[in-house]
């Protein structure tokens, strides 16, 4: 057996086929903190959900392209790779010709695998850029919300997102961490593209003297032996905390007036907002209390502390998800800006300690290889969580920060990498989105709910068996990843796939620029080396790096844009309007949007209660989204095949629920089977069920929604609602629900076997 480098988005690792052809998995030798995800691989490949063959929807095979009921209800056409391909090429032709290439969806939002060549994604939107363009899809599910707003803030999101302080830093000189939304580590094995050597979760345990202050529903949110409380709020209200401390520190003149004249704006009208000089409102402490469940007196004295060091704001990119969530991530930048921090080492604002692994390490900063996309013809795009109003919509118009946007008309969806069935929000409804299209094209590894909704599915390989480039943002390795298996059935690689339909659509030498997939590795690796070399860097040639499976990465020097705007604002502004901090922002004002006014603020939710428990539907700790559930380490974690659902003492006894017991979980939305986890850990009021269970519909009428999600999917009971006109982001973190006992029989899963599949 051949132990071969090999690596994912939760790290690089080593993988083997034994001569059964059953895949072994080991850490990486170098890695002091492996994480748990890799059990779910050996499971995963071999799985018999894996899609081995091409096959199409039989209403599609038979009747043509159309808008369909039937899709995710139908059974599948297993069909040759010849057929499926010419029906896939000719489908596009007549889309593009019939109605223009921006009736194309490519957004195609999702992990897809790592691997900087076969980055599915890229390799999509290369080939439609050759065949004409599609209509695309913009920001991302993570941090939908902050990049639309952080550019009106500060200039560029990247500022608090890519050049955060390291946790060394932090271990050096912060006294107190207030950190919204915690810092699980269950999130911090994770970043994209992977990383080698994994520290995240031990340098949040070995802060040294710093304190936690863990602001979440969840007790857990925290490595377990930090030096950490905990303050259970109440879920949607960290705006009433963080206003009620802004509150303490302007009151008792604890705030940095200097700071806020000389690098922000706007303090005046934040200041008179806080004061209620025009609501007749003070956000005071007592004024808090009600709504986040602080109690007042823990309010000031955390105020107090935080004035009486170094204190870092943390808000974690779930805050952000949610209704509202541009308001979480401002008036946690302008309560440290009051601190006057923003810019000193170890303080300030940050964004994305515990969501993403790197967030706080100290790899370098570098740009990796890339596969070129090429020009999009086409400049429709959507806001990319507005995916099944766009579908359901089409010609309506909408707002996007400052803009009137129009829904295009979609008459072909393509997606490749990515999983709206997991990912997007009140699944019975994008159901209905799906039935609209004449046709839906899926490239998958796997039957998930999204390769059953479409009509036409083709087989892709996985990292395991092909060949790519490994790395991750602030990785301090390449990984040579290297081939492990035959491909499984008759999966080709997307490369492959998309090289055939370029073929039929005449722009095959365009799209491979006669290159073979290893031949393209080494053009990425000697192109991006040539680069740093030029820059003083020494790095081996291909053939070298690909024997010794890895390259070290090069130091770069460290920016903080945030520590030199606050040395200097004039020599160095931000790219705001005003060149500063902008606690009020005369341009978000100026839209007039009600649900983004122009200074942070305490909104009352838009939505309504739908049930007595908030749901918070936040990242698996066993899985990476939907991919590995059918692996060991996320099936060993679910409660009789069903995903676990946590659930406090007081809320499971009033429901006569108790630990191990399947529960229906539901709103006016949808419905889903789970089983209850009963568990201290989250406040009273709260439940948390994680997302990522396959999407399991169990027709039946007398569900809302028309069905029951038999496995646990979250999505079925969350809203699909923006964030705010502003960034019409993500607000999937949070839904009502109510839950109660499951009587009658269990229903069996479908989700972990294929669907229907028939020879023609
Ligand atoms: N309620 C709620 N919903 C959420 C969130 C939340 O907090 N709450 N979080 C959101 C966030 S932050 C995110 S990022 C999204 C994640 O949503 P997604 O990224 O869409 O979820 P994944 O399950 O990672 O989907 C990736 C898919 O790519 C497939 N795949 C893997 N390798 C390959 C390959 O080589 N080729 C092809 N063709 N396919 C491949 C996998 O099988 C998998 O189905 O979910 C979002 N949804
Ligand atoms: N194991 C694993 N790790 C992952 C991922 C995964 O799928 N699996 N996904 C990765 C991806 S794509 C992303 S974008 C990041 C996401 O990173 P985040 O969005 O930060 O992660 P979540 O786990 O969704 O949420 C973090 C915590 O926020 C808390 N929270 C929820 N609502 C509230 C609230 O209203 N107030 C407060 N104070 N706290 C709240 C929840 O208790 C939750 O555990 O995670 C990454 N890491
Ligand atoms: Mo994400």
């Amino acid at each position: 057996m051949t132990w071969l480098p090999t690596s994912s988005h939760w790290g690089a690792y080593r993988a083997a086929a034994g001569p059964d052809g059953a895949v072994r998995v080991a850490p990486h030798p170098d890695d002091p903190a492996p994480s748990v995800l890799l059990g779910n691989i050996a499971g995963s490949v071999h799985h018999p959900t894996r899609v081995t063959s091409p096959a199409v929807r039989r209403g599609w095979l038979e009747g043509g392209p159309g808008p369909s009921d039937a899709r995710g209800r139908e059974e599948f056409v297993e069909v040759p790779w010849d057929t499926a391909l010419d029906l896939v090429a000719a489908e596009l032709d007549r889309v593009r010709r019939e109605h223009g290439n921006e009736a194309i969806f490519g957004g195609s939002y999702g992990w897809g695998s790592a691997g900087r060549f076969h980055h599915v994604q890229s390799q999509l939107h290369r080939f439609l850029n050759l065949i004409g363009g599609y209509t695309a899809s913009r920001n991302t599910y993570s941090t939908g919300t902050s990049t639309v707003l952080l550019p009106h803030l500060i200039g560029n999101a990247d500022a608090v997102l890519r050049h955060a302080d390291s946790w060394q830093t932090l271990r050096e000189h912060t006294d107190l961490v207030v950190a919204f939304g915690g810092l699980p580590s269950k999130n911090l094995s994770v970043t994209p593209g992977g990383l080698t050597r994994h520290g995240s979760a031990a340098a949040v345990r070995d802060l040294g003297g710093t304190e936690i202050a863990v602001v979440s529903p969840l007790a857990d949110d925290i490595p377990a032996g930090s030096k950490a409380r905990w303050y259970p709020i109440v879920p949607g209200t960290d705006v009433a905390l963080q206003l009620a401390l802004a509150h303490v520190l302007l009151t008792e003149g604890r705030h940095d007036q200097e700071f806020l004249d000389r690098c922000c704006t706007g303090s005046d009208v934040f200041a008179e907002y806080l004061l209620g000089e025009r609501d007749g409102t003070a956000k005071s402490p007592e004024w808090a209390e009600p709504r986040c469940g602080v109690p007042a007196d823990d309010i000031r004295d955390l105020a107090r502390r935080m004035a009486g060091g170094r204190t870092l704001v943390s808000v974690s990119w779930s805050l952000q998800r949610t209704e509202h969530g541009e308001q979480p991530v401002w008036a946690g930048l302008a309560l440290a800006a009051m601190l006057g921090q923003i810019g000193l080492p170890g303080g300030g604002f940050g964004h994305g300690y515990g969501s993403m692994a790197e967030v706080g390490d100290t790899g370098p900063l570098l740009e990796l290889p890339s596969l070129p996309q090429g020009r999009n013809p086409v400049s429709t795009f959507i806001p990319v969580a507005r995916v099944a109003d766009m579908l359901l919509h089409p010609g309506r118009s909408y707002d996007y920060d400052g803009r009137r946007l129009t829904y295009p008309d979609i008459r072909l969806v393509y997606w490749a990498g990515g999983n709206p069935f997991h990912h997007h929000q009140d699944l019975n409804r994008l159901r209905r989105a799906f039935g609209r299209p004449d046709t839906v094209v899926v490239q998958e590894t796997h039957w998930t709910a999204t390769a059953r909704h479409a009509d036409m599915v083709l087989p892709a390989t996985t990292t395991l068996e092909r060949e790519d480039l490994g790395g991750g943002r602030r990785d301090s390795h390449l990984i040579a990843m290297h081939r492990v298996l035959d491909p499984v059935g008759e999966a080709r690689d997307d490369y492959d796939i998309l090289t055939g339909l370029a073929r039929r659509l005449g722009v095959e030498a365009a799209f491979t620029e006669g290159r073979t997939p290893r031949q393209w590795l080494v053009h990425l690796y000697e192109r991006w080396r040539a680069d740093l070399v030029s820059q003083g860097h020494d790095l081996p040639g291909f053939e070298e790096f690909w024997a010794a499976g890895e390259v070290e990465l090069p130091t770069v020097p460290e920016r903080s844009p945030l520590a030199e705007f606050r040395a200097d604002p004039q020599a160095h502004p931000l790219g705001t309007p005003s060149g500063r901090i902008e606690l009020f922002s005369a341009t978000i004002d100026s839209f007039g949007y009600p649900d983004c006014p122009g200074h942070p603020a305490w909104l009352p939710p838009r939505q309504p209660r739908r049930g007595p428990l908030h749901l918070i539907a936040n990242q698996p700790a066993t899985r990476l989204h939907g991919q590995g559930d059918v692996g060991e380490v996320s099936r060993s974690s679910k409660v009789a095949q069903r995903e676990p659902i946590r659930i406090h003492p007081d809320d499971a006894a009033a429901r006569g629920i108790a630990d191990g017991d399947i529960v229906r979980v539901f709103n006016d939305l949808g419905a889903c089977l789970a089983g209850a986890r009963v568990t201290e850990n989250v406040r009273p009021g709260v439940v948390v069920l994680a997302t990522g269970a396959w999407f399991d519909p169990l027709t039946d009428p007398e569900q809302p929604g028309g069905a029951l999600c038999v496995h646990g999917n979250p999505n079925v009971l969350t809203a699909d609602v923006p964030s705010s006109r502003l960034s019409q982001g993500c607000a999937g973190q949070h839904g009502y629900v109510d839950v109660e006992r499951h009587t009658g029989p269990l229903p069996p899963l479908t989700c972990t076997t294929p669907p229907p599949l028939r020879e023609p």
